[in-house]
Formats: structure tokens, sequence, C-alpha cells
């Protein structure tokens, strides 16, 4: 089969794993790369090793040639570019969040549903093997989930030195941590459950209220430092706590925080059922808790052969080849390019395992409830 070629939108931290990932997928080919300027493009595409460089998003999705876009900007960015994609009909990938607001993503699920192009959102969470057993095991052994309890914790915005385009409202959009990693620990746990998240009551709290925002720029994950840098005021969260009712009646609460020292990108969760608790970390992706009361606590480690026939398929190498962050991605667009082929191919699609644009939507009405939430002191349903 001809291999879907790709264009890739930005070239920051999210554009280089992406290609990282993509690049193991044999049924995909990086035709393209966009960024701001023409120079930026050609710049990336020669480290990148991409044939076609655009210094406009606009003509990327223009060209030919391009059949799927992934959209790595910056969140301001994300709805101009989706819009485009979905108009014209070609298959995005986009990250999350999915627009600034819930009032844009509503437009965008609405020219989804009349895109002939497939789409997804960046919920890579959901394409661990060990989070899909988790889900499995709790469709296949509990009756009735109890509590639902955990987090998204990391220290890259610990100190006021920290600075990031996340912490302009206007690049980044009204929610900073909520946004960026609790909408990670939503999705991800509504994916678990098979429940929806419908009314929230959170706290949040801006720990630095002035950062110092340095001349140059750094990107994601890398530290600043106070010299040749300006006192910026900060209007969005640095974490909070959230609780929330799923819309079955199961209880839950997660607390979020992007200044918690030594956690570097820990999305942890636990589900407290009738017939086993189940605990999972990120940064120990390899290994699933199950904890019960009337005999030993197990835990399951990341080996095919132990895995339900969904979780095995997403375990690349026998148990003790350790797997994380990069190949739940590459997994992610393998679910995705999978569903593409047999699009292609005209079979049915089945219910899809990755976060769709409606799902993706779902998770901003999530992010506008807990801001309202917090504003008004009180619980908060989450908008249909
Ligand atoms: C920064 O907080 C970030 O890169 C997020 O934007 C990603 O979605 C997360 O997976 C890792 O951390």
């Amino acid at each position: 089969m001809k291999p879907i070629n790709v264009g890739i939108i930005g070239t920051g931290f999210s554009a280089s794993s992406h290609i990282e990932a993509l690049r193991r997928l044999p049924l995909v080919n990086i035709v393209a790369i966009a960024s701001s300027s023409q120079e930026k493009a050609e710049e990336a595409a020669r480290r990148f090793g991409i044939p076609k460089a655009y210094g406009d998003y606009q003509a990327l999705i223009d060209d030919p040639d391009v059949e799927a876009v992934h959209n790595c900007t910056r969140n301001v960015l994300h709805f101009p570019i989706n819009k485009a994609v979905l108009e014209a009909g070609k298959h995005l990938l986009s990250e999350k969040p999915l627009a600034m607001d819930s009032e844009q993503s509503a437009e965008l699920k609405q020219l989804a549903e009349k895109s002939t192009g497939l789409s997804a959102v960046c919920f890579n969470y959901r394409h661990y093997p060990l989070v899909t057993e988790a889900k499995e095991r709790l469709a296949r052994e509990a009756k009735r989930v109890h509590f639902v309890y955990g987090g998204y914790v990391q220290d890259w915005l610990l100190y006021d030195t920290d600075y990031n385009w996340r912490l302009d409202p206007a690049q980044n959009g009204p929610s900073r941590a909520i946004a960026d990693i609790g909408s990670h620990w939503c999705d991800t746990v509504q994916y678990v459950l098979g429940k929806r998240i419908v009314e929230v009551f959170a706290d949040l709290c801006t720990v630095h209220p002035v950062r110092y925002k340095p001349k140059q720029e750094g990107s994601t994950f890398t530290s600043g430092c106070a010299q040749d840098a300006e006192p910026v005021q900060i209007d969005t969260e640095d974490g909070g706590s959230v609780l929330v009712h799923f819309d079955d009646g199961t209880h839950g609460a997660f607390t979020i925080s992007q200044v918690s020292a030594g956690r570097k990108n820990r999305l942890y969760f636990e589900i407290a059922a009738d017939a086993m608790t189940l605990a999972w970390d990120q940064e120990h992706p390899n290994r699933l808790w199950v904890g019960r009361r009337n005999g030993p606590n197990e835990e399951v480690v990341r080996d095919p052969a132990l895995l339900s026939p969904r979780a095995a398929s997403l375990a690349h190498y026998p148990g003790g080849h350790e797997e994380g962050w990069p190949d739940g991605l590459k997994n992610l667009f393998l679910d995705f390019y999978s569903a593409i082929s047999r699009k292609q191919r005209g079979e049915a699609l089945g219910k899809l395992p990755f976060a769709t644009i409606a799902d993706g939507h779902h998770t901003m009405t999530i992010v506008d409830a807990i801001l309202e939430s917090h504003r008004t002191k009180r619980w908060v349903r989450v908008a249909e």
C-alpha cells in the first residue's frame, strides 16, 4: 500500500517528537514542514531531512502532495490551522488543547463531522500498553468504581525565571496548567473508565504572579535565567486541584502542578473499584499496580505475553525491554494511520481508540468549566 504523505506545521518540542515517532511507521512519509518564516522552515527541513519547506502554513495545507497534517504549533494557532485543514478535507492530527476555548473547539467539531478526512487530538497517554490494560481489566472485572484520584505534576516551570510562550495568555489561552496537562489527565481517565466528567469544582493557584521573561525565549522544558530578563505579570495558573463527578455519579479528584520539584512528567491515576484498585504512573509506565482486599497485590509488567490482546498489540518489545513516552506517541500515530488505511480500503472503522475532535472539544468544555468554577467558587456543569 502507498504510504500516506504527511506535512508537519511547527518546529518545536512537539514537532520534533511527532517527526521521530512518524519515522518509525512504515505507513507514512513526511513530505513537508512549515514554520513562521521560510528561513526557519528551511533550517528545520535540513535538520530533519524533510524535502519541502514552507514559510506559510496555508501553502503546506494547499500542497496537493500533503494528505495529512500534524498541527504542532502554539495554542493560538491551533484553531485557524485545524479549521483550514478540516475545510481542505485533509486528515488532521492536532496537538492539544484543540483550541483556545470551547467556542472555537465547537466550530471545529462541526467541521470535523462534515470533513472527508479523519482527525485526532494528541492525547497520547491513552496509547500506553498498561493504560489500555487498566481499561480492559476494569471493564472485565469491576462492576462499580468508588473513587478516581491522581494528578499530573511537572517541575519545568518551578522557578520564577522559567519562561516560555505558554506563560503568555495571548499565545496560550486563558488556562495554562489545566489546559496543557490537566486536559491529558481528564482524557486518559475518561478513556480508561469509559465515563465522562460532567461536573467540576476547582481551586487553582498561581505560585509566581510575576516571572522573569528572558529576551531570548526558551522552548518547553528548558530552564531560564534571571539575567537579561524583564518582569512580567502572570495571570494563568501554575496548578490547582479539581473535584469531579462522572456521568454515572462516580466521584474523583485530581491535582495539577507545573511547579513540583523533581516531578518531571508524572501523570498518575488510581481507580478504586469494587474488585480491585488499579494504579498507573507515567514515570514508571511499564507497571500497573493491582491492589486486592482478600489476596496478594499484583504488579503487572509490560510483557506482551501477560497482557490482554489490545494492550499486547501496543507493546512492541518483549518484557524487560522498556518502552515509554516516545512509544506511546508512536502507538497513537499507528492507530490513527491504520484507521486512515482501513478507511481508504472501504473497511468499517468501528470504535476508534484515539481522541477525536469531538473528544478534544469535550475536554475544552471541561477546561472552561474548571476556570468558571474557580472564578465563581461553586460546582459547574460541563457544557453538553
Ligand atoms: C509541557 O507541559 C508538555 O510538553 C505538554 O504540552 C505535553 O502535552 C506533555 O505530554 C508533556 O509536557
